[in-house]
């Protein structure tokens, strides 16, 4: 803080770092291939520390947070403390290097969460700003900072998007209803948050069943958030998806990608270009799409996150493919029944796999969040 050097992590470091993390899910899904991240830089003039600015990494990536908290802090950046989620940046891209900007307006003190693992940074930032004595805390609270990162991290590590399985299930473990298509399983806050879900994701996914029986939109309807519905990817190894569904219908106003075999009929494949959706064509084996292959060229083009919505066929595909790295599952308060429901992929079978990570109530549903074991 202003003048003082103290290397310990205090308690109003945890808590700014925090808020440093909350801040950073603002532009989840909106910021292409670089991370959404935050920084606050705060300055303690004896009356207690203070915030005097904030920046979350601009829509499109840039400007970074940390230009931006900079320019909002003006002078009082000089002696202040920043709060970092991600390790300031160390390279010249399409703007000067953070760790550099962080020296030049003066700041003493950095607390940051991760490191970066892009070449062209991890490490280089922190000995940039301990070449100019300012003095750094690396890893405070990192693992929460990765969690809302962990599409980004994912990709940079595994090349391919971090993928979600959401799940909503009766009492009784149904996510629907034999030949009824879409049944309301959960509440409106679940629903709710499903959609903040779909805002916050860069894909959603869904198979060609669900597609049919549901003819789903997959957009975010979240008052105020209807412009962040993100690329609607359907896997459809024999382009079945018919130009009149509500996905097709809608492809000029959120893209729609289909994921089809290589060997799908061409003239299938120019009618869904003709209809403003996007065709992918990915090795198929045994008429089912390659998932590493698909995943492999969504992280390619710029895909971190990934949200599967379903049926219980795509959720048991990528279950058995070790492919899921997070299930937000949604419980709803009735039963089904066994004889009209529609079972729930065998998640029990994988569980060993996976840690509980979220619990909550939305409503008179249940909200349980899994993490696959590192
Ligand atoms: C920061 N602050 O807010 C973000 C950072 O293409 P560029 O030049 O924008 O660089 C992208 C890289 O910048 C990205 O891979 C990651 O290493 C870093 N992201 N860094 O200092 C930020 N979003
Ligand atoms: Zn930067």
């Amino acid at each position: 803080m202003s003048g003082a050097r103290s290397s310990a992590i205090s308690t109003a470091d945890l808590r700014f770092m925090a808020a440093a993390i909350r801040f950073s899910r603002r532009h989840l899904g909106l910021t292409g291939t670089n991370p959404s991240v935050a920084t606050l830089i705060v300055r303690d003039d004896g009356d207690g520390p203070v915030i005097v600015g904030r920046g979350v990494t601009a829509i499109g990536g840039r400007p970074h947070a940390e230009t931006q908290a900079i320019a909002e802090a003006g002078e009082q950046a000089r002696g202040a403390t920043a709060y970092v989620t991600l390790e300031p940046c160390a390279h010249h891209g399409r703007t000067p290097p953070c760790a550099d900007a962080l020296v030049t307006a003066g700041v003493v003190r950095v607390v940051a969460a991760a490191t970066d693992p892009d070449d062209r940074v991890s490490g280089k930032g922190y000995a940039i700003l301990r070449g100019s004595s300012l003095e750094v805390i690396e890893g405070v609270l990192a693992d929460q900072a990765a969690d809302v990162m962990a599409g980004y991290l994912i990709r940079s590590f595994k090349k391919r998007p971090e993928v979600t399985l959401k799940l909503a299930v009766s009492a009784d473990g149904m996510i629907g209803r034999k030949g009824e298509g879409q049944v309301p399983i959960t509440g409106p806050v679940s629903r709710a948050q499903v959609h903040l879900m779909r805002a916050e994701s860069d894909a959603i996914l869904v198979g060609i069943g669900t597609a049919l029986a549901d003819d789903p939109m997959l957009t975010c309807r979240l008052a105020g958030l209807e412009q962040r519905s993100p690329v609607r990817i359907v896997l459809d190894s024999d382009l079945r998806l018919p130009l009149s569904s509500a996905l097709v219908l809608s492809s000029s106003a959120v893209p729609v990608w289909i994921a089809c075999g290589a060997d799908a009929d061409p003239r299938k494949k120019q009618a869904m270009i003709d209809a403003g959706c996007r065709i992918l064509a990915t090795e198929s084996i045994n008429g089912r799409i390659a998932l590493p292959e698909l995943l492999e060229d969504l992280a390619a083009q710029g895909i971190a996150t990934i949200m599967v919505e379903g049926g219980a066929n795509v959720a048991d595909y990528f279950l058995n493919e070790g492919l899921i790295d997070r299930v937000a599952l949604f419980e709803g308060p009735d039963a089904i029944g066994e004889e009209q429901g529609l079972a729930m992929p065998d998640l029990r079978s994988h569980i060993a796999s996976f840690i509980l990570s979220h619990e909550a109530r939305f409503g008179a549903d249940r909200f349980t969040e899994f993490r696959r074991k590192p």
